[in-house]
Parts: structure tokens; sequence; C-alpha cells
């Protein structure tokens, strides 16, 4: 609701929006009285934003979830390969100066997992963010099995030598970081595959925020080499939640955008 702070339109002029005092929950009165190219920008201006670097595998979990939820989120670009992390504008929300990001209405959050909690809790009928005592631990549980170790001890490990420091300009791929990626998803695959052997999805037989979040790093690992073959339930199971609509179009747009961004570069480099 507009209160009181004033909004820069397209064209330039400045608004003052009416306070809630002045016109109470019939704020949207006020809308009428502006032009349509101020009110299409208002919807813009209220609209959740992520930024995200399209090719990436944690876009993926984002961006299907966004859209398997229908949230009215727009999606802002940003390109890791043109630094555009380090911009000052980009650190002031993310001073990790990694993506995603999160901004909704000047709550700005970053970390995917946390993402994916604030956009599934706002749906709270989808159960993605469960409701009770248990359901919740368990979807935090596999939360934080996937930050430290699916991700950063292994598809993680493995696919930023491979390929990330590739995209950030950060030299040759290390052998002994990619070996122990390479052991430790061994060790994390197998259990991963056993948990998921009794059931449908990661916490039984609910679809949640905990089977986006691990399962984002699967085409990824895949693709550096790991062997996910080998483990029939992750397959099983990465099936049946690629089978998703709202995965498939995040997939398709994922590899629509790495190859606009790989031969952007090659021309770029002139290799093209
Ligand atoms: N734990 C973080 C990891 C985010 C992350 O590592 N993002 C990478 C994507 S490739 C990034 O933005 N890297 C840019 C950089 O390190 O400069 C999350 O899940 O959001």
């Amino acid at each position: 609701m507009p209160t009181g702070r004033s909004y820069l339109a397209s064209n330039g002029v400045s608004i003052e929006p009416p306070t809630a005092a002045k016109y109470g929950s019939h704020w949207w009165l006020w809308a009428h009285d502006v032009d349509d190219v101020v009110k299409r920008d208002w919807e813009v201006c209220r609209k959740m934003k992520l930024y995200v670097f399209l090719p990436s595998a944690r876009a993926l979990g984002v961006l299907a979830l966004k859209s398997h939820l229908a949230l009215d989120c727009q999606v802002q670009g940003i390109d890791l390969g043109r630094g555009d992390q380090l911009a000052p504008e980009y650190l002031a929300l993310n001073p990790n100066s990694k993506m995603p990001t999160l901004e909704d209405e000047g709550f700005v959050l970053w970390e995917s997992n946390a993402i994916l909690f604030y956009m599934a809790a706002r749906r709270s009928e989808t159960g993605l963010w469960p409701s009770d005592l248990r359901g919740q631990a368990d979807v935090l549980r596999w939360l934080a099995w996937e930050s430290a170790h699916w991700d950063a001890e292994s598809c993680g490990m493995v696919s930023y030598e491979k390929a990330s420091k590739a995209v950030l300009g950060r030299g040759p791929p290390d052998p002994a970081f990619i070996a122990r990626g390479e052991q430790n998803f061994a060790r994390f695959a197998a259990v991963l595959d056993t948990a998921l052997r009794s059931k449908t999805w990661l916490i039984g037989d609910r679809l949640t925020i905990a089977d986006f979040s691990i399962g984002q790093l699967v085409p990824s690992a895949e693709r550096m080499g790991l062997p996910v073959g080998k483990f029939a339930a992750i397959v099983r199971w990465y099936n049946q939640l690629a089978a998703l609509p709202a995965w498939q179009e995040a997939l398709v747009t994922r590899q629509e955008a790495m190859t606009a961004w790989l031969s952007q570069r090659d021309s770029f480099r002139g290799t093209a």
C-alpha cells in the first residue's frame, strides 16, 4: 500500500501517493487517478524481484518454485561472467557477491534455501513448507544437509572447479578439490539414495522445498560427470521432480540462458 513515500514513474515524474489515512483501505482509488504507465510501473514496483544468473544450478530451484507457486515475481538476470555481482548496487543487496537474491518491498533475502522457504511460506496452503513441527524439522534437516554437504562438499565443489571458475575467471580447476568432491559425492549420494528408497519425496509422501533444494543440483552433477545414474532411488525421485511442469519450464529457461550466454561469450572472444 503506498503510504506517503514518493514514487518515481518511468516518465521521470515524481508522484506523492496518498497516505493510508487519506484513502484508508480504498488506497487503490488513487491508481484510477494516474495514467496507465504509472499504474503498470506501480505494479512492477510492488512485485517481488529475484536476481539470478539464469545458467546457474542455484537458479533452477528458485525459478521452478516461483512458477510452481505462480508467484508474481519479476526475474532480474545478472551476469556473473561480467561481474554484475560486484556492482555496488548489487553488493548493497547481497554483500556475499553471490546469487540468488530476493527483494520483496524493501525486504532483501539471500541464500537459496532461505528464499525457497520465504516463497513457500507465502503459499502455506500448498504444504511445500509443512505446518507440523516434525515436517518442518525434517525439511530443515535436508536444507542444512544440502548447504553443508550436497552443495559445499560434493556437487557444488566439483562444479565450482569444473565450471564456475571458468565463468568467474578464477583460474584452472584444481584436481585435488575435484577428487575430494567426487569422493564426497559417493558418500553423500549414498545417504540420499538410502533415504529415498522407502519414500516418494524426501520427507515422505509430500513434495516440499527440500526436494526443490536438493534436486536443483542433480542436472549439473550429471553434467560434471558425477555418477548420479548409479543411484537408482535418486534417479527415480529426480525424474518425478523433473516431470513437474514448473521444473520443465525452469530447465528450458536455464538451458536457453546457458546457450545464449555461451554464444555471447564466444563471440566476444572471437571464437564463435
Ligand atoms: N549458499 C549459497 C550459494 C550461492 C552461490 O554460491 N552462488 C554462486 C552461483 S555460481 C555465485 O553467485 N557465485 C558468484 C561468486 O562467487 O562470485 C546459496 O545457496 O544461495
